[in-house]
């Protein structure tokens, strides 16, 4: 929390909000954020974010990367990876501690996640009459990731709109954060891959929902690979009462064509509920979530996370009673595909052009490594960046960037027979047994441009 408090009290604050727009008792507010991104580098931050200054309910909110016109800036410039909007000050019921960027690093878990969006760009949307309580004092943290994917450096506005009512008779809702890798600043896991066709691995997180009521709205966050989300009810037979289902790219799309790949392009969408019925919770029922992701192929550094917006009951619910019969389920208008298309992440260098290209290994001479070797990853370069080893060797990377606390790095599988990555360290150690045969393509996935490497196993 200490990192957030010092963002806090240097507080870059909002440069421009645009004038309110009224629709009935709804009223729609822009706020912008400026950022600036060098080439081809990673952006990685929690900075405080404006609101409208109102106490009142929060009924939709939209996040986009714009230029100064208010357009939206492509993909090709720069990919808002993921933002995530927190009330500080408030108990995370999910964590009562986080893990920060810097694995190594604990805060506690005092600030609430109640909208989010990734690649998919998630809107949040609640049934009518339902609405996110928001006090004009509220102090909001943003924690961001945006990729250059220029070699120039560029300046953009984070920019999102909340869309709000006064209206007192609003039905409150809050917001649960399930996640199968829960309470971590990068929620990741890696799927090994090289299964037998058809094969998937999944990872799941159990929630005991603290308060009865009804789920009136939910989205999904996935990344490449995925099968689907789902949110199940085990004390009710199991049963499945959600599927988000990931909308992919068509081949033309930029997620594929844009370089450096900082993880397997994830889905332009992901389908969301909303019922003003509501999916019924009793109170200290377990709530699953379950990612499933394809295991034939690797799929490193992936997620599986559900925003689920609750309507507390006063009255006791029957957890196990029957569903909504008024669900709406979102996907996209857009052309898609509904499987994971195959994708092999590459590792990029800089031509001799400047710009960012594939490359099949980084520069250097291959050198044979004996079991339990360590290799050095500093800023910014892995000190053998060619290995040649036997099956079985375990490799240990040592991360170490001098000092610098906000310099962190990871080791993350681009393309190979199985799939790992490490937790990102400013300091810290990583280690890895090479089991199969073949060339494993090794990246740092904050620093792709620069880090990169190569381990054969023979
Ligand atoms: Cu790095």
């Amino acid at each position: 929390m200490k990192r957030v408090l010092l963002l806090l009290s240097t507080a870059v604050v909002v440069l421009w909000a645009a004038a309110p727009a009224m629709a009935d008792d709804q009223t729609t507010e822009t706020f912008r954020y400026p950022v600036t991104v060098n080439g081809y580098q990673v952006r990685q931050e929690m900075t405080p974010a404006e609101h409208p200054k109102v106490n009142g309910f929060i009924t939709a909110m939209s996040v986009d990367i714009v230029d100064a016109n208010g357009k939206p800036v492509p993909i090709q410039r720069l990919m808002l990876h993921h933002i995530v909007f927190s009330k500080i000050g408030e108990q995370n019921p999910q964590c009562k501690n986080f893990t920060g960027f810097d694995a190594s690093q604990k805060f506690p878990g005092i600030a609430r996640p109640f909208y989010g969006a990734g690649e998919e760009r998630n809107v949040l949307s609640l049934p009518p009459g339902y609405g996110l309580p928001m006090k004009a004092d509220d102090a909001w943290l943003n924690t961001w990731m945006l990729m250059n994917h220029k070699q120039k450096t560029d300046h953009a506005f984070i920019q999102w709109k909340v869309t709000y009512t006064t209206d007192p008779n609003t039905k409150p809702v809050d917001p649960f954060w399930l996640d199968v890798k829960n309470c971590n600043a990068d929620p990741i896991f890696n799927v090994p891959g090289g299964g037998r066709k058809g094969s998937t691995y999944s990872k799941s997180y159990t929630f005991n929902m603290p308060e009865s009521g009804h789920i009136v709205a939910a989205g999904g966050h996935v990344h490449g690979g995925a099968e689907n989300l789902t949110i199940s009810q085990p004390v009710c037979g199991n049963r499945k009462i959600m599927e988000f289902d990931p909308a992919w790219g068509m081949p033309s799309h930029p997620f594929y064509h844009v370089r450096p790949i900082l993880h397997e392009p994830g889905p332009i969408a992901v389908s969301a509920y909303k019922t003003a019925q509501g999916f019924p919770v009793a109170q200290g029922q377990p709530i699953k979530l379950t990612a499933t992701y394809d295991n034939t192929l690797v799929h490193t550094r992936v997620m599986g996370i559900s925003l689920v917006y609750v309507a507390p009951s006063a009255t006791p619910v029957n957890g196990c009673g029957p569903l909504p019969s008024d669900v709406e389920q979102f996907t996209t208008p857009l052309p898609h595909r509904t499987s994971p298309p195959r994708f092999v992440v590459p590792i990029v260098g800089i031509g001799p052009n400047g710009k960012a290209r594939d490359i099949s290994a980084p520069p250097g001479k291959r050198v044979r490594l004996k079991n339990n070797a360590t290799i050095k990853e500093r800023n910014f370069f892995f000190s053998k960046p060619n290995v040649l080893v036997r099956p079985g060797t375990r490799i240990n990377w040592s991360i170490n960037n001098g000092g610098d606390p906000t310099a962190l790095h990871n080791v993350t599988l681009a393309s190979g027979p199985r799939g790992f990555g490490s937790p990102n360290h400013s300091k810290g150690r990583f280690s890895y047994r090479f089991r199969t045969k073949g060339k494993y393509r090794i990246f740092c996935a904050l620093h792709p441009v620069s880090m990169t490497e190569t381990v054969v196993v023979r």
